[in-house]
């Protein structure tokens, strides 16, 4: 008889072994509070000083009237939230806020546009912003909405150093919250970004009406990914009048301590960055999360549309923390 045996086997796809299970993710989170922080604060050690923070500036490029309809943003054109569209900023505006940010000790600019994705036009204006903000010496990302392969290759070519795209929540709970794209959407960017060289800066939001178990397997969802994101945004969710999520229930900060804590542990190597939500949190509950693994924020008193802590309360609470800019 003919022995296919070979042949078979060498057809085989390579099968993927997921490193993370929802099951072990799950059991880490539901672990007693001191046991997860410590640990998580080990792993934290073994790979980075736990005295160093990253920061980070935002700017608001292109404000408003996004096609999508996310339903926790304020730019969404689908919500009536009150904020004025703008077209594109010009080159020397933002560099004028990024030389500030610079001077007020942030290593990456991020920039963000209210897009679906990018235009063939608005592409080549993002080339000339990138090109000059790098020549500043800081480090570039920015967040456009969905890319193609050849996008990402262009802003890739340009010198762009990070690309942020969130899944935002678990693939399960995704079209509670966006109608207007799917789950595997973003995956698509997210691989496109990959494939181009540039690295990946990708989280999700807390607050959305999500379980503890969407958290968790957001999370999986990271982790797993080929190469897990070199950023890892943790947000807050900031309620935004007119958005159908304005009256979500506020999320109890010892759990999204605990996120921060399982995000550090499943993302060993990665920056996780307490993203938006700062403004409502007590210096206590910022505190634990440095010590869950936290080790990049934003600085600077606006994010895109919303407010985030002045410079001198961030001041205050790295001297009360004995923490240093990166
Ligand atoms: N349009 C691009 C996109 O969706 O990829 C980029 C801009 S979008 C504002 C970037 C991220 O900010 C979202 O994915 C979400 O995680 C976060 N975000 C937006 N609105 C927020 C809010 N009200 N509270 C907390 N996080 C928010
Ligand atoms: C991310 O995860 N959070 C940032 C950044 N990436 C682009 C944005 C936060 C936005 C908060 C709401 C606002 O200011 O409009
Ligand atoms: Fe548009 Fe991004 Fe806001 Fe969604 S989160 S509505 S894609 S700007």
């Amino acid at each position: 008889m003919l022995d296919l045996s070979h042949e078979a086997a060498a057809a085989a796809p390579a099968v993927v072994v997921p490193k993370w299970t929802r099951d072990a993710a799950l059991a880490l989170y539901q672990m007693p509070f001191n046991d997860l922080l410590f640990k998580a604060q080990s792993v934290h050690r073994q790979h980075f000083d736990p005295n160093r923070v990253q920061l980070s500036r935002l700017l608001n490029i292109k404000t408003g009237g996004c096609p999508e309809d996310c339903g926790y943003c304020s730019q969404s054109s689908h919500h009536a939230t009150g904020l004025a569209a703008s077209k594109l900023m010009d080159v020397e505006t933002i560099l004028t806020e990024a030389r500030k940010a610079k001077a007020g000790g942030a290593t990456r600019y991020c920039m963000g546009a209210a897009w679906r994705n990018p235009k063939p036009r608005d592409l080549d204006a993002i080339v000339e912003i990138i090109g000059a903000v790098k020549e500043l010496g800081m480090e570039t990302c920015m967040t456009l909405g969905m890319l193609d392969r050849a996008q990402a290759d262009r802003l890739a070519d340009a010198g762009l150093d990070y690309y942020n795209h969130n899944v935002d929540t678990s693939e399960s709970y995704y079209p509670s919250v966006v109608s207007t794209r799917t789950y595997a959407d973003r995956l698509d960017t997210l691989e496109n970004v990959r494939q181009s060289g540039m690295k990946v800066c990708c989280g999700g939001i807390l607050g959305l009406g999500e379980s503890e178990a969407d958290r968790v397997e957001m999370l999986v969802t990271l982790a797993n990914l080929p190469e897990p994101p070199e950023s890892v945004p943790i947000n807050m969710l900031i309620p935004i009048a007119g958005t159908p999520l304005a009256k979500a229930a506020p999320v109890d900060p010892l759990a999204f301590v605990r996120i921060i804590a399982l995000a550090r542990i499943m993302m060993p190597t990665s920056y996780v960055r307490l993203a938006a939500g700062r403004t409502a949190m007590t210096d206590e509950t910022q505190a634990l999360c440095f010590f869950a693994g936290v080790n990049s924020i934003f600085v600077g008193d606006t994010l895109l549309t919303t407010g985030n802590p002045e410079a001198d309360k961030d001041r205050r609470l790295f001297d009360r923390l004995g923490l240093e800019a990166l």
